[in-house]
């Protein structure tokens, strides 16, 4: 399949998603937002493919929000009528079982930070800075970004970034548990492909598990959520697996996983 704004590679056992309009700093519209939904569908299906990172083209940016000129020509009536954006949360972000991790390259704003809040986790460059500029625009974050930056980083910042469109930048935000980590800008995609790559070594079954686990957390009361670890414990103890994973350290040698 072949793409017109973003580029999609294979990296061994990873896929690479760079969204690719450095011009308008990468800023998403429909035109992206359908191609990453393909690419990341396709991803999913690739039994070849078990984990995935996105990016921005460009030094300057991941992601600099919904594309405003495309917004600001959209009726009214379009964005309840054609359910804007919708795709991408209902299909990607809730369909992708496999992890996948964004690497943040430079500005993540409104738009943007949001699809970095929605990868499983980010990390970022020492020149990444994250933003929900709406209230400048005279709207509201419309893909999460009040809702997943008050989680991930409290009530505080959370207002004062909605309500000020502030920007953080990757020590401030590797400080308020926004981001996993911080690299130098020349080493962030090298950094985010060899994560990816270690997760992909990982026994398969456990990471699909381990993913709806972490994810479970945002949901599920304290109680339900333990129960919930224990019962999926209880499942993969049973796995071969599990099997080759605990004689592999007992034998000293590195496991050969079958995802069954
Ligand atoms: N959209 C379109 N073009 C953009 C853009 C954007 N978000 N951000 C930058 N560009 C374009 C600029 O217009 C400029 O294009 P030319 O003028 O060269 O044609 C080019 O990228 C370079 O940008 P600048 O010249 O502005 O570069 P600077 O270094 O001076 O400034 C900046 C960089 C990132 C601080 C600045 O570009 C900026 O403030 N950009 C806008 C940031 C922003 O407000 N982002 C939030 C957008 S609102 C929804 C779901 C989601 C959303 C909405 C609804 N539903 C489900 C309903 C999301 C909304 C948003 O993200």
């Amino acid at each position: 399949m072949s793409y017109e704004t973003i580029l999609v590679e294979q990296h061994g056992p990873v896929t690479l998603f760079t969204i690719n309009r450095p011009q308008a700093l990468n800023a998403l519209n429909t035109q992206v937002l359908d191609e990453l939904v393909e690419a990341f569908a396709a991803f999913e299906a690739d039994p070849g493919q078990l984990c995935g990172v996105i990016t921005g083209a460009g030094e300057k940016a991941f992601v600099a929000g919904a594309d405003i000129k495309e917004m600001a020509e959209t009726p009214a009536s379009d964005f309840y009528a054609h359910d804007f954006f919708s795709r991408w949360t209902s299909h990607v972000v809730k369909q992708t079982r496999k992890p996948w991790i964004a690497a943040v390259n430079g500005f993540a704003l409104g738009g943007g930070c949001e699809v970095a809040m929605m990868a499983d986790f980010i990390i970022a460059s020492e020149s990444a800075r994250f933003g929900q500029p709406e209230i400048r625009l005279g709207v509201v974050p419309g893909m999460g970004g009040s809702q997943r930056l008050a989680r991930a980083v409290g009530k505080a910042k959370a207002m004062d970034m909605c309500l000020t469109g502030r920007m953080m930048d990757a020590a401030e935000a590797e400080r308020s548990g926004l981001v996993s980590r911080v690299v130098p800008a020349a080493k962030l995609l090298e950094t985010a492909l060899k994560v990816a790559a270690e997760i992909a070594g990982m026994p398969p079954l456990a990471v699909l598990a381990n993913k709806e686990l972490v994810n479970a957390a945002f949901e599920m009361p304290l109680d339900q959520g333990l129960i919930h670890e224990r019962r999926i414990f209880q499942v993969l103890v049973g796995t071969e697996d599990k099997a080759e994973g605990m004689a592999a350290f007992i034998e000293k040698r590195p496991g050969v996983w079958k995802g069954r």
